[in-house]
């Protein structure tokens, strides 16, 4: 039996005729009416501060979304995540990568087992891997010690390695260098792997299942271009490691179990990056700044747990993405990084908001279709992107709420560039926010028939949230407010974000037209739509021709 949609509840209806009756006000009207609105609206907590001011809400607005929260059951739906049930329910699963960054000495229960001590176990076995990488201790198969790293993995495997190693660069040893090659493209792995010596390179196979297409293919080419070199079967046990839940199909690949680094069916893919999924991040930055990140994410996981939720950044976050997309009718949402660093955090970002909300089922299979889930989470980091797309966040017909993320001081303080930086940020929120009428537009000088050009609606809202230093610690809290605030979103839409059913349509039918692509037979008739039958038989023909 499926239970009533979240649209029957008093206090969804409650939401909905709140923003009719405030949809109209603007922000600049809202700021003249408070003048310590950016008080009122801003947050702080592990070591991020988070002004919501400029989001198109008003004094009834986040207590209304806050009994919203707590009718849908925020609070119990924590605190079953954080006990380990099996809250997953399409999977079975448990949802807990709040364990994987669980201090020493933490009780998490799973069916009645605690798993921090597992945690820790394989936190010290990567730990003392990497030292031995990086001091040059690890030898390659020849003798040579390690100097570049390849992450092989695709989705959950690779964007959260990528994403970290990315933002974390400040941080990395600059003696090893780091590819990442995830696409099944060929192209991907020629690319990472053109300019290295495969005596000194070192394969991470990131996969948690270690039956994905992408990932076992790449695995594979890897394998033979280091045997190409090196004509040695038993080098690969000096050049490949593997992180995996599946010890089988890793020894099956032929990689050393005692060089496997698990982790658990309850931690999914795109919540993963801080368990051995994060192998490369610790080789990168090491295991003490991995622990920084760890405990960043703890920090945030701790807050989002204890604090009310007045004053709780991921459950305002969440509740502010399902007031823009559910309410306000926002169907994309832009993250704008101010730092060059966090250019992968948007990819990253896309994954976790979108494979987790982006679904029309309730958990107890009803069908929505009276209210929107998931807004389209994009964005590029800044000053870039206002040579680009700002422009339609502007003046475009749609309305695009921004969240704007930046620092007060640089990892490579150039001159004046970071406060050319930081201007731009501050300057693009004030922009959206207030827009210039058309009157300004006039006093300027400008002609008559140029004013509706030069004229900015304004009333776009943003959330600005700034931190001092991009550190391992402060990724960690980032990352976090995100999953929670999605796992917040979530359980307003009354969906579960952990499950991906989604991806696997398009996976069953690739496999089923890869022979029809290598086969010299036409594909059999009614197997596929005209047009599909059409593209693989030009492909074919083109191929053979
Ligand atoms: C993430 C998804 C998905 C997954 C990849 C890779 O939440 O489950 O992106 O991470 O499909 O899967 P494997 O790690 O099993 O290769």
């Amino acid at each position: 039996m499926s239970s009533p949609s979240r649209t029957t509840l008093h206090e969804w209806q409650a939401v909905a005729d709140h923003a009719r009756a405030t949809g109209r006000l603007t922000l600049r009207e809202l700021f003249a009416a408070e003048p310590i609105r950016a008080e009122r609206f801003s947050f702080e907590a592990c070591g991020l501060f988070v002004d919501h001011s400029k989001q198109r809400l008003t004094e009834g607005t986040l207590p209304l979304l806050i009994r919203l929260a707590e009718a849908c059951g925020l609070r119990e739906r924590i605190e079953a995540m954080f006990t380990g049930e099996r809250i997953n329910t399409t999977e079975g699963r448990a949802v807990l990568h709040v364990a994987l960054r669980a201090p020493r000495g933490e009780t998490i229960l799973v069916d009645g087992k605690d798993v921090v001590p597992e945690v820790h176990e394989v936190l010290d076995r990567m730990a003392a891997f990497c030292r031995r990488v990086r001091s040059g201790d690890w030898l390659g198969h020849t003798g040579k010690p390690i100097r570049n790293v390849v992450n092989i993995g695709i989705g959950g495997s690779d964007l959260g390695p990528v994403m970290a190693f990315t933002a974390l660069r400040h941080y990395a040893d600059r003696a090893l260098t780091f590819r990442f090659v995830s696409n099944v493209d060929g192209t991907d792995f020629a690319e990472a792997t053109r300019d290295l010596d495969p005596a000194e390179t070192l394969f991470i196979v990131s996969s948690k299942t270690f039956t994905t297409q992408e990932t076992l293919a790449n695995a594979h080419t890897a394998r033979a271009w280091l045997l190409t070199s090196l004509c040695d079967e038993a080098a690969v046990a000096k050049h490949f490691v593997a992180v995996s839940t599946n010890a089988v199909e890793v020894a099956a690949f032929g990689i050393d179990t005692a060089t496997m680094f698990g982790f658990w069916d309850w931690v999914g893919g795109r919540y993963s990056m801080d368990s051995a999924i994060g192998l490369s991040t610790m080789l990168a930055i090491g295991p003490e700044e991995f622990h920084e990140l760890l405990a960043g994410f703890h920090a945030m996981d701790e807050h989002f747990r204890a604090a009310p939720f007045e004053a709780n950044l991921p459950a305002l976050q969440g509740l502010i993405t399902v007031w823009n997309a559910t309410f306000l009718g926002a169907a994309t949402i832009a993250v704008l990084p101010y730092d060059q660093y966090l250019a992968r955090f948007p990819a990253y970002l896309q994954q976790l908001t979108m494979e987790s909300n982006g679904k029309r089922v309730t958990l107890s299979g009803r069908v929505i279709d009276d209210y929107q889930t998931c807004p389209v989470f994009w964005g590029e980091p800044g000053t870039n992107g206002q040579h680009s797309f700002y422009q339609l966040i502007h003046q475009g017909t749609q309305l695009i709420p921004c969240d704007f993320i930046g620092f007060i001081e640089s990892l490579n303080p150039l001159g004046q560039h970071h406060d050319l930086l930081m201007a731009n940020c501050f300057a693009q929120a004030e922009a959206l926010a207030f827009g210039k009428t058309a009157a300004e537009v006039r006093a300027d000088g400008v002609p008559e028939e140029l004013v509706p050009h030069k004229t900015f609606p304004g009333n776009r809202p943003s959330t600005m949230i700034l931190a001092r230093r991009l550190t391992p610690r402060l990724l960690g809290s980032l990352i976090a407010l995100y999953e929670h605030a999605v796992f917040t979103a979530g359980v307003i839409w009354d969906i579960n974000p952990f499950d991906q059913w989604g991806v696997e349509l398009g996976k069953v039918l690739a496999k089923r037209i890869v022979p029809e692509l290598e086969s010299a037979e036409d594909p059999k008739l009614g197997h596929h739509d005209h047009s599909t039958a059409m593209l693989i038989r030009r492909y074919r023909e083109a191929r053979s021709g």
